[in-house]
């Protein structure tokens, strides 16, 4: 059996971690942790990183017959038993380097850039939209790769054709356009909202391939239909107790003061983590219970 020590670690992110298994493939690795107000929280959230990659692989399998993706196995002898049910095995590709995002709805950075503007990466958008309303139609909003602890930069469809070429570009933004509908209009069916989400593509053999994770949580704005009111921020699906103890004056936190948030209470980490859960069974429809047992 391998063992993750087999197998160098080459990139590590926030709360993910890649490492070579050999020329062909690499290991993702979901971890616990959980961030919020850009910080990496002291709390794990247990099964987080199992939710995750499950979740994952929900979603490659629901889009496969769009784009062909970099999924191998998530449960065979490659995988070290202490990352088992949070690890997968993908084929290694050269990745674009551009964060291709889709939005559905007005939300963080894009609800700045509208407000300032009037556009998002340069798509002039109807007045009057507020934070959450839903778009005229799912728009491509793509962004540049930041450093660990930068933010993503949005930037214009021209800026992705100096980067990729004008027939990559293309074909980028139209597979994130099909992706996102088809997640979204599955989300909505089953009472969730997909507001925007994150994809990574690569190249392999020539073709374009959709890497990293698909349509988590931590890629993605998952609300809950119920309750959803334009006008006002909605309530994130699966951190939505996080930040709000965070905020709150029992956690004795100043989010102004640029100090570490406090560990989470027990009973936050729990409802969180029920959440996750939840996040993963609405969207599936399967029960988490039978994820790798
Ligand atoms: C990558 C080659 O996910 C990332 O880092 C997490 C720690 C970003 N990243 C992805 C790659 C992938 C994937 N996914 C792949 N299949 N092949 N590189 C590199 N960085």
């Amino acid at each position: 059996m391998a063992t993750l020590e087999d197998y160098p670690k080459i990139a590590a992110g926030k709360v993910r971690e890649l490492h070579a298994i050999d020329d062909e493939h690499l290991l993702l690795v979901a971890s616990d942790r959980i961030s919020a107000y850009d910080f990496v929280l002291d709390s794990p959230i247990p099964d987080k990183g199992r939710v995750l990659t499950a979740m994952s692989v929900f979603w490659f399998d629901l889009l496969a017959d769009l784009v062909p993706n970099h999924l191998v196995a998530w449960d065979d002898e490659r995988i070290p038993a202490e990352v088992r049910g949070r690890a997968l095995v993908v084929r290694r590709l050269e990745m674009l380097q551009v964060e291709a995002v889709a939005r559905g709805f007005l939300a963080g950075s894009g609800t700045r850039d509208y407000t300032a503007t009037g556009s998002v990466c340069g798509i002039e958008l109807p007045p009057g939209l507020v934070e959450a309303s839903r778009l005229p139609e799912p728009i491509f909003t793509p962004a540049t790769k930041a450093a660990i602890g930068e933010h993503d930069e949005n930037v214009s469809y021209e800026a992705v054709v100096a980067e990729i070429g004008p027939e990559r570009a293309a074909e980028v933004r139209e597979l994130t356009l099909a992706l996102y509908r088809r997640a979204a209009e599955h989300a909505e069916t089953r009472g969730i909202i997909l507001a925007d989400t994150k994809f990574e593509f690569g190249v392999l053999d020539g073709q374009v391939v959709l890497g990293d994770e698909v349509l988590t949580p931590d890629s993605s704005r998952y609300w809950p239909l119920e309750g959803y009111a334009p006008g006002a921020a909605q309530p994130a699906f699966d951190k939505q107790f996080v930040r709000d103890w965070l905020t709150s004056p029992e956690s004795g936190w100043d989010r102004a003061s640029d100090t570490a948030p406090p560990a989470l209470p027990d009973e936050v980490v729990a409802a969180t983590r029920d959440r996750y859960v939840q996040a993963y069974e609405l969207v599936t429809g399967r029960s988490f219970a039978d994820w790798i047992a």
